[in-house]
């Protein structure tokens, strides 16, 4: 076929040698997949973003890490569940090598829950499997992630943020349980059982 379209002016290219044409339409071609691709990638996180309801947070508070035992929000009598006078919850917890403060955590089903969460120490990862809430406490901040338990169960709770040696033992309970069980407002909560 070369021969009987032999041009003095474009000589047979030797063999292996890609004309120029072909090698330009197949990079526009790899070009388009590739934009595709990216557009795909992207509407993934746009979609599981929006369907999730995860959403970056809202404020920056910062808190003094060396001293949360010692005074404000987070010292030790005011962790864990509290019910508000509106009926919705707050939960405080502190993430410290290598456990969460409480370890276990009683909240009502059905009721807006708001965690409010921060490190003594290094940053740690709060995550509830199959809920809206995933966040990284990173110390000095306080990480506020609001939710609504649609049904009763128990939750894991793993810090998913390497923080350690013992960082595969960092887990924690969230306890979902009926509404009536949490207690009137402004009492504090626990779990019957560690
Ligand atoms: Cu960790």
């Amino acid at each position: 076929m070369a021969e009987s379209t032999s041009n003095p002016l474009h000589p047979p290219l030797p063999d292996g040698i890609v004309p120029e044409e072909v090698v330009i339409r197949t990079e526009k071609r790899w070009l388009m997949i590739m934009l595709a691709m990216l557009a795909v990638m992207l509407a993934v996180i746009v979609v599981s973003a929006i369907m999730g309801a995860l959403h970056p947070a809202s404020n920056v508070e910062v808190i003094d890490p060396t001293t949360l035992h010692l005074q404000g929000e987070f010292v030790e009598s005011n962790l864990g569940t509290a019910v508000e006078p509106d009926g919705s919850v707050t939960v405080r917890i502190i993430a410290e090598q290598y456990e969460f403060v409480p370890r276990c955590l009683q909240v009502p089903v059905g009721t807006p829950v708001k965690f409010r969460i921060t490190s003594a120490d290094v940053i740690h990862g709060f995550l509830l499997p199959d809920t809206n809430v995933n966040t990284m406490v990173v110390p000095g901040f306080v990480a506020e992630v609001r939710t609504r338990f649609a049904k009763v169960g128990d939750y894991v709770m793993p810090c998913h943020e390497f923080c350690g040696l013992g960082h595969h033992g960092m887990w924690a309970h969230v306890r979902v349980v009926p509404r009536e069980q949490v207690g009137k407002p402004l009492e504090r909560v626990t779990c019957a059982t560690q």
